[in-house]
């Protein structure tokens, strides 16, 4: 059974998850309209995963005795510049997000809730392969420049993202 500073916490993580799922769904939108059929794939790829984090979190809240508490998401933004500055928007989300997970697992140490802190062990990994996933792109879109046959590419490339696989209990 979580307590309700957990239940809190948990429910409060629920509701950022949705809204990279938003967010994610908003750039892909985006990359649509700069004619980038790959970063548009990818990056709706990337809401599906975030989907699988908010509804593997959500599941985990009502087995462990608590209830989970649906709030307002906030709306993304529909601009974001350059497709550079978008995936850099995407690691300063991921982040912010990092440090989300982090100080739930502080949350988890400091209520003694040892089955929230084996369940968030799985956040934590997933969060490094998330970070390093968009460094790696940042890093080869800052390398393209404006370089349109590399960009295109750099977008070939992302289209061949694979979905991601359901998240196990
Ligand atoms: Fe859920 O990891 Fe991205 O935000």
């Amino acid at each position: 059974m979580i307590t309700k500073r957990m239940e809190k916490a948990l429910n409060g993580q629920i509701n950022k998850e949705f809204y990279s799922a938003y967010l994610y769904l908003a750039m892909s939108a985006y990359c649509n309209k700069l004619g980038m059929p790959g970063a548009e794939h990818w990056f709706r790829m990337q809401y599906d995963e975030e989907v699988i984090h908010m509804t593997k979190m959500f599941d985990y809240v009502m087995q462990h005795g608590g209830s989970a508490h649906l709030m307002q998401i906030e709306e993304p933004p529909k601009e974001f510049g350059t497709l550079l500055e978008v995936f850099e928007e995407s690691l300063r989300h991921e982040q912010f997000v990092t440090k989300s997970i982090n100080e739930l697992l502080d949350v988890a140490v400091e209520e003694k809730d040892h089955a929230s802190q084996v369940f968030l062990q799985w956040y934590i990994t997933e969060q490094v392969e998330e970070e390093s996933n968009v460094i790696e792109i940042v890093d080869r879109l800052k390398l393209a420049g404006d370089n349109g046959g590399a960009l295109m590419m750099i977008d070939d490339k992302l289209a061949a993202r694979l979905p991601p696989a359901p998240a196990t209990a």
